[in-house]
């Protein structure tokens, strides 16, 4: 079990009520597709993923990264038990939509950038201790039920 430091639940909490979960899941999920074009390939049903303006331009995607970052809402509330909490969304990822587990920790660093860029000097070192340490028990728990 996992456990945290009362600065990082606050840190995770914090950053998480200041998301706009629309922007910020939308930037996270788009820069994932292009800077690990592979990504794309899960998303075949989305349209135009042609090149970077057509990903940051399609609605498809921000309806998406909204979705993760909704998904991620879930571990921030359920930080003592994230790896229950994630037990079905793992399963969903391996046996059905077959997604490579270390597509994960791609996502989770993409976000972490594009929440740096949003949170400037706010977001030191000790800032991205906590947030990278969330990002890593998401990881590890959505990982769990691929064997
Ligand atoms: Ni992911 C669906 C959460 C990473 C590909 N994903 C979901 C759903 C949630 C979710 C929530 C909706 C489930 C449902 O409908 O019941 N995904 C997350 C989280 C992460 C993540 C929290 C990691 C931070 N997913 C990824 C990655 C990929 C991915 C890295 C592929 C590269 N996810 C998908 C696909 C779907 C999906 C594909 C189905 C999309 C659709 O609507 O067709």
């Amino acid at each position: 079990m996992v456990e945290w430091t009362e600065f990082e639940r606050n840190t995770i909490q914090s950053i998480f009520a200041n998301l706009n979960y629309e922007v910020t899941g939308a930037k996270a999920l788009a820069r994932c597709l292009v800077v690990y074009p592979w990504t794309q390939r899960y998303f075949a049903n989305f349209g135009n993923l042609y090149n970077a303006a057509a990903i940051m331009g399609n609605p498809k995607v921000a309806a998406h990264g909204t979705v993760v970052l909704h998904g991620l809402d879930r571990a921030v509330k359920n930080m003592d038990n994230i790896k229950a909490t994630y037990a079905e969304l793992s399963v969903l990822h391996s046996e059905k939509l077959h997604v490579d587990p270390d597509n994960f920790k791609l996502l989770a660093d993409c976000l972490t950038i594009v929440v740096a860029a949003q949170m400037g000097a706010a977001f030191t070192a000790e800032v991205q201790a906590a947030f990278q340490k969330f990002l890593a028990v998401v990881v590890s728990s959505l990982c769990r039920q691929y064997h």
